[in-house]
């Protein structure tokens, strides 16, 4: 365990929020000390391909947005050997402010799942990668950072609960309760899935945050009842680079929970920056912890 006092990190962080939209909030930064979980590295060759082993099949499908009004394009991760005549859980994997339906894949998500089941590590799990920028133009095109494309990511919550989450039901062999549904991402996908993970306990029992974006809300908003979210939540995992300027929308949530005996995990990465080291180490380990 290491202790960081955050009032350090807070000129850092304000020189970074200036340049960006939405930063302001780094402004009513308290000065609170957090305890970070043990960093325990991955193990060499996790995000490499191994012979011989048995793979998943990645596909792209589509679905109609009764929300945006039109069709949308998802990414779907089966794990090896899927067989219909079984049910799987489902985790949803977000993008960052500059991705799509896509960007997950920089990441190999089907090498790190394909090696993980190699060492019956993670359960058979079916991982769906959604375009989070629920709007007609969602391509991140012109001014990703801009209020009108942020906005995409905030109405994403309606496309996911009302519209792609219903489409996966029917398409593909899943269980359909709250035990057997996770969500993760990455930056504002970290965001979007702390946001809606939390803000929805009735529908998603694991909630991940991999280098949680500006657009995390604050902590009271997250976990408005304490009860409530230890009844419901199983899972809220976190992780960021300490190099990265967004920790402190991590920290904060990390902090309240603690104070407020919540089960909740953030691990501070060595030496990490806002990239896919992070996030791929993020998949890595919460794969193994939820269902
Ligand atoms: C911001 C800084 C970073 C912000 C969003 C991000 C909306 C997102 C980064 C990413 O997804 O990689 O101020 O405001």
């Amino acid at each position: 365990m290491k202790k960081i006092f955050l009032g350090a990190l807070l000129v850092l962080a304000t020189a970074s929020a200036n340049a960006q939209p939405g930063g302001g909030m780094f402004g009513q930064m308290p000065q609170i000390e957090v305890t970070f979980n043990e960093y325990v590295a991955a193990p060499e060759g996790f995000d490499q391909e191994t012979a011989g082993i048995e793979r998943g099949t990645i596909e792209e499908t589509e679905y109609q947005s009764k929300t945006v009004g039109t069709t949308r394009k998802v990414t779907v991760y089966l794990p090896p050997k899927y067989d219909k005549s079984k049910k799987y859980p489902v985790l949803y994997l977000l993008h960052g402010i500059g991705g799509d339906h896509k960007e997950w894949m920089q990441g190999v998500p089907n090498i790190i799942m394909d090696n993980l089941y190699a060492k019956g590590k993670a359960k058979p799990m079916i991982i769906v990668m959604p375009n989070g920028r629920a709007l007609p133009n969602d391509k991140a095109e012109g001014d990703i950072y801009g209020a009108e494309k942020v906005k995409g990511f905030e109405i994403f919550e309606r496309d996911l609960i009302d519209d792609l989450i219903p489409f996966i039901q029917g398409k593909y062999s899943t269980y359909t309760d709250q035990e057997h549904r996770a969500i993760a991402g990455l930056s504002m996908g970290g965001g979007q899935s702390l946001n809606f993970g939390l803000g929805n306990l009735d529908k998603f029992a694991y909630v991940g945050g991999f280098s949680s974006a500006p657009n995390t809300k604050q902590p009271e908003q997250l976990i408005p009842d304490v009860a409530a979210m230890k009844k419901a939540n199983k899972l809220l995992w976190m992780v960021c680079g300490s190099k990265d300027f967004l920790m402190f929308n991590s920290s904060r949530l990390k902090a309240f929970c603690d104070k407020n005996d919540v089960p909740c995990t953030l691990i501070q990465y060595p030496e990490g920056q806002h990239d896919f080291v992070v996030w791929k180490y993020g998949l890595y380990n919460y794969a193994q912890l939820i269902f």
